[in-house]
């Protein structure tokens, strides 16, 4: 059964009732350009055929009430117009209560209204399910209460959710590329404009994401320190962002900086010139240069990020070794665990997929999923 289907039933089961839509919100899986979103830099990212769906019926009151499909058909209310509290003891709330409280801080009008959730995005796999949440809540409450929020509004709204109620510093790729992908196209996006810049993915090429099933235990905990380090070097050179930071002023000085903090600034200023590289190179449809700056781009995290896990460099080592320089692979997403993103040509899939399936498993005792994705529009009504 398809998950409309399902999202519909489970809402019918939950509340006795059909609901009025449903909305699809995209996770995304980012092709280059990682932690440079919130150093004003530059991404890649394209949303993905895996998605957050969220069905939705006006209530007459200002309750909200949230069911999870997922998880065994948990719930949560709240009131609109009561203070609306982070809950410690269930992560996934706050993603709801978050987005709410931000409109509502904004000064929307909201309804209330009952949801039922229900989504494919791998969990934890660094795919953004919990932006496409976000945005799939935001999404929702626009089209129910009319509120008129353009494509990059609700990202924004949905970036402040996660920053001040969820609590992680995250910058504003995941929710822009959940809101505004693009069918068959990556964005280039400049995060510190919003400027968008649709590339198209070369003709022949799968985009294949492989799951390493390590899940991102110090995701937030580090991710926060990475940002605070890049914060620090950034005041170092008077600017506010790494991004006007240029390599060679970088060079010049780096030697001032205490050791650590230089390795995370040079991740940072170079990745954004890889980006910036990578949308010329896209363009050109040039494999050689996509796979280079992608072996560049995770040689980074690993050593000057260091953002990966061996697991994940074990398969980033054997997707290199299979394609050969007739593709890119590299790790995906914030780090810790998670996915690798590799593009493949259509007849090495195969060949690809069994090296993975015949080693991963070998070497580490973990399973390994792997998902074919092509890029797709960001967040609609699910029709
Ligand atoms: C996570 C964050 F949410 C993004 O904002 C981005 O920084 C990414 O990690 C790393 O590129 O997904």
């Amino acid at each position: 059964m398809n998950q409309l289907v399902d999202v519909n039933l489970g809402f019918e089961n939950a509340y006795s009732t059909k609901a009025q839509f449903v909305i699809n919100a995209p996770g995304r899986v980012n092709l280059i350009g990682e932690h440079t979103d919130y150093n004003g830099g530059f991404v890649l990212p394209c949303a993905i055929n895996y998605g957050t769906l969220i069905a939705v019926s006006a209530r007459t009151d200002d309750k909200i009430r949230v069911t999870a499909l997922d998880y065994n058909n948990d719930h949560d209310e709240f009131l609109i117009n009561a203070p609306i509290e982070f809950v410690k003891s269930k992560v996934w709330v706050n993603y709801v209560r978050g987005v709410v409280d931000e409109l509502k801080k904004s000064g929307y009008e909201l309804q209330g209204c009952n949801l039922a959730i229900k989504g494919n995005i791998p969990q934890g796999a660094g795919l953004s399910s919990s932006a496409a949440l976000e945005v799939g809540i935001a999404a929702a409450f626009n089209k129910l209460c009319n509120l008129n929020l353009t494509r990059k509004q609700i990202a924004m709204i949905c970036q402040a959710a996660e920053n001040n109620f969820v609590g992680c510093a995250c910058g504003i790729m995941d929710q822009l590329i959940s809101a505004n992908g693009i069918e068959g196209k990556a964005l280039g996006i400049d995060c510190r404009t919003l400027e968008l810049t649709p590339v198209s993915v070369p003709e022949g090429m799968s985009i294949l994401m492989v799951n390493s099933n390590v899940k991102r235990g110090l995701l937030d905990s580090e991710y926060n320190l990475r940002r605070q380090e890049c914060e620090s070097a950034a005041e170092f050179f008077g600017v506010t962002h790494l991004r006007d930071v240029s390599i060679k002023t970088f060079e010049e000085k780096k030697h001032e900086l205490d050791t650590t903090v230089a390795k995370r600034a040079e991740h940072i200023v170079y990745e954004n010139q890889r980006t910036l590289d990578a949308m010329n190179a896209f363009n050109r449809n040039d494999i050689n240069s996509i796979s280079a700056l992608m072996a560049d781009s995770h040689e980074s995290m690993k050593t000057l990020f260091e953002i990966t896990i061996p697991e994940i460099d074990f398969l980033v080592e054997l997707v290199k070794n299979k394609i050969n320089g007739k593709g890119g692979v590299r790790m995906t997403g914030g780090g810790f665990g998670g996915c690798i993103v590799a593009l493949v040509c259509d007849d090495a899939v195969d060949e690809v997929t069994a090296t993975i399936e015949s080693n991963y498993f070998e070497k580490t005792g973990i399973k390994e999923s792997i998902y074919m994705s092509r890029p797709v529009n960001g967040v609609g009504v699910a029709v």
